[in-house]
């Protein structure tokens, strides 16, 4: 228990047993991290000719044979395992499936060849398919291969140092930025100036900016997935338009539900790497009331002292921008969550194509007037009803938030020791 296992069936075994002694995975192996075997289909065919394939119903090259197959399976089974046929019919491998599969204990691999496997083994034995990619191979081994691997340096202590796993490409599903090491001019190329200089501050923002153009140029079909909060230069803003609606004293709200308020839009916001959360009160006694309440929260509890750091107030959008203008040395990209069916509306896709694209602070609002909606406008995913009480407005702004800014995909090795 504990370790996790790999089982390879496959009618090639010195090819997969001579990958389980080599390199990273064979050192993973020694370290009892990682345990792999491998077992043949044809010492469970049918004496005297041991075949595993034969001809195909219907006409066509050669297909493998269930029995074989399946009595392979068995062989190898344990209660939790799972069994994954490689083919190019299978679900598309993803860093996301990886990770899915490292949480499992066993991982039983089965290697197709010829024309494919019976359909019905992978009917009664397969628990998915998968595969590696948009082309065809004359083996299912490399594929297996392929998923041992990116399953096993997820496993903890299998690569070396975590840091490694957690920055490199995909990690927040980026692309990664370039690399280099000595010498400094190599054939007459330079290695960009910016990494010579020890600036570890213009060292992340030229490697940011390399990740987001090489994502913008080559894969912008991963961009709808990736988590955009650490490529996000200047801030992320959230400006709650018209507050009294759900601060005031006209919206009745007892004060534990407006504390409530306040930290859950706070928590919301935290999570999408927002700078600041700028509510909108007109009127300056309500705007005190909510400075007050926020100055008590933060002696009330140590965890609230951020809360009344992340919390503006002002009167209008007009001083909300100029604010957010005079921080950032850049005027703010506007983008309004609404309901209304405004000619500005775009994509979310597109919006996270754009917030990458350029290099401003971004301020989502939310319950602004409508000559405040100046930039684009995004559909607020609670559809039509923008009623703009406490318990809408939160949702509309997390699902929104989380929608562009994304969530993490946290690379941490997988434990073990369960
Ligand atoms: N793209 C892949 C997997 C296997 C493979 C095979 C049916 C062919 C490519 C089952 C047909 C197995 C892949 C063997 N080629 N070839 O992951």
């Amino acid at each position: 228990m504990g370790l996790m296992r790999f089982s390879v069936v496959t009618a090639f075994p010195d090819f997969v047993e001579a990958y389980f002694k080599t390199s990273v995975i064979g050192k993973a192996v020694q370290k009892g991290l990682i345990e792999c075997d491998v077992v043949n289909p044809r010492m469970f065919a049918e004496p005297p000719h041991n075949q595993i394939d034969d001809y195909a119903y219907g006409g066509g090259g050669m297909v493998l044979k269930a029995e074989p197959l399946a009595r392979a399976v068995d062989f190898v089974k344990s209660p939790a395992a799972k069994v994954i046929c490689l083919s190019p019919q299978g679900r598309l491998l993803n860093q996301a499936l990886v990770e899915s599969l490292a949480t499992e204990q066993h991982l039983i691999l089965v290697c197709g060849h010829y024309e494919g496997v019976d359909e019905r083994f992978i009917q009664a034995y397969a628990d998915m398919e998968v595969s590696v990619g948009d082309y065809v191979l004359t083996g299912g081994e490399l594929p297996a291969l392929i998923v041992v691997d990116a399953v096993s340096r997820r496993v903890e202590g299998v690569v070396g140092k975590s840091s490694a796993v957690e920055d490199d490409s995909f990690a927040k599903g980026m692309l990664d930025h370039p690399h280099y090491t000595r010498p400094s001019v190599w054939r007459g190329l330079k290695v960009p100036e910016v990494l010579l200089n020890g600036d570890h501050g213009a060292v992340a923002s030229w490697r940011r900016r390399e990740s987001i153009a090489r994502t913008l140029s080559r894969r912008p079909d991963i961009v709808g997935n990736a988590f955009l909060a650490p490529y996000i230069e200047k801030g992320v803003y959230l400006i709650w338009g018209d507050a009294s609606r759900v601060l005031g004293d006209e919206a009745g709200l007892p004060e534990e539900v407006v504390i409530k308020f306040l930290k859950n839009i706070i928590s919301v916001s935290e999570r999408a790497g927002c700078r600041k959360v700028i509510l909108l009160l007109k009127e300056a006694a309500i705007r005190q009331k909510i400075r007050i309440l926020l100055s008590r929260l933060a002696k009330l509890e140590a965890e609230c002292d951020e809360y009344a750091e992340m919390i503006k107030v002002v009167p209008n959008m007009d001083r909300a921008v100029s604010w957010i203008k005079e921080k950032e040395k850049s005027s703010p990209y506007m983008v309004a969550i609404t309901s209304e069916n405004k000619a500005n509306r775009i994509h979310w896709d597109e919006l996270k194509m754009r917030i990458l694209g350029f290099c401003r602070p971004v301020a989502f609002c939310y319950q602004c007037k409508a000559e405040d909606m100046v930039g684009v406008c995004l559909r607020n995913p609670l559809g039509v009803n923008d009623s703009g009480d406490i318990f809408s407005g939160i949702i509309s702004v997390a699902v929104t938030l989380e929608r562009i800014i994304g969530l993490e995909k946290k690379e941490v090795p997988i434990g073990r020791d369960r």
